[in-house]
């Protein structure tokens, strides 16, 4: 029997207790958490995502700034509007949100976020700390997975996971606290990528499946093993004349296919994304409850 990882409900109860914790914060006289974020440009589907993210602050009771640029920003002016958040002592944490302009030195601009506001965990201070599995702020779309196998209640205790894409925000992360020695983890991990030879010998042996490569429906049933769990990171927007709006999201796993198969998997929308946003409110209480003392 096939069941589904829900993400979304999953996110609302973490935010059922992010909306206590805050409101206990606010009852002792402590700070209420303030997330800001820099968008540049008008991608549409950044602007909608760092909407979701200014949206659950409000549900939670946190305050939101959003920052907003024109793509043609120069580097200089980008880096003293970081510069400027960091200096803010009223901003607890800071996003700068993803992809940035082409003309834009993305790693410039990651690295002078102060690492103590850093709530995406992008600066490599806090991958270098992540790495090393010392306190620091997780990268949210893979803490959100690992809090999603977690609150389902699924073991992954010497499972084999196998993670298809090598990035900086979710691959490499993703591959780093499946392996960690603890509840979740103790996963012996598989890193595939575009390089990888017969790819489908390795998905086959996933009892965990992380697709996080961005192209539709790439995973296909005959890539994975039955019984598996499968998780969804993929975020496409594809053609769909039934819709209203011409086009629907789908994951990187043929879902109508591929779910027969699973003891659990993802739905996209609805699975992962929820998550990232819920770990990136759960990173800001983080950022300023470490200043209360
Ligand atoms: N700096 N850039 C930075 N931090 C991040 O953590 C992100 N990411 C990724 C893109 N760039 C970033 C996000 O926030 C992807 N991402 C993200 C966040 C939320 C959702 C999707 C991607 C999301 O809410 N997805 C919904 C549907 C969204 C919709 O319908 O527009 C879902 O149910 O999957």
């Amino acid at each position: 029997m096939t069941q589904i990882l829900d993400g979304k409900a999953t996110s609302l109860a973490i935010e059922a207790e992010l909306t206590q914790a805050v409101d206990a914060r606010m009852a002792s006289g402590l700070k209420r958490p303030h997330l800001a974020a820099i968008l540049v440009g008008d991608n549409p589907a950044s602007r909608a995502y760092v909407g979701h993210k200014v949206k659950a602050c409000a549900r939670v009771g946190f305050e939101s700034t959003l920052v907003e640029h024109p793509a043609d920003i120069t580097q200089e002016a980008l880096l003293d509007a970081v510069r400027a958040l960091n200096d803010d002592a009223s901003v607890d944490g800071f996003i700068v949100q993803l992809p940035l302009p082409d003309h834009i030195d993305d790693q410039a601009v990651l690295e002078a976020v102060h690492p103590e506001k850093d709530v995406d965990g992008f600066h490599p201070v806090n991958a270098g700390k992540m790495a090393l599995d010392l306190p620091c702020f997780l990268p949210a779309t893979p803490k959100g997975i690992v809090s999603l196998l977690d609150r389902a209640g699924i073991d992954t205790q010497g499972k084999h996971a196998v993670i298809l894409g090598r990035s900086s925000i979710v691959g490499t992360p993703m591959a780093l606290l499946l392996r960690r020695n603890g509840a979740p983890g103790n996963c012996t991990v598989t890193v595939c990528h575009s390089r990888t030879q017969d790819l489908a010998e390795h998905t086959r042996r996933a009892d965990i499946l992380v697709a996080a490569i961005g192209r539709a429906h790439f995973v296909t049933a005959d890539m994975v093993k039955e019984g598996a769990v499968v998780i969804d990171v993929g975020i496409n927007r594809i053609a769909d004349a039934t819709k209203k709006s011409g086009s629907r999201l789908t994951g990187d796993v043929d879902f109508d296919h591929v779910a027969p198969k699973c003891s659990w998997i993802t739905p996209v929308p609805g699975g992962v994304g929820p998550m990232t946003i819920a770990s990136l409110m759960e990173n800001t209480l983080q950022a300023c409850a470490q200043k209360d003392a």
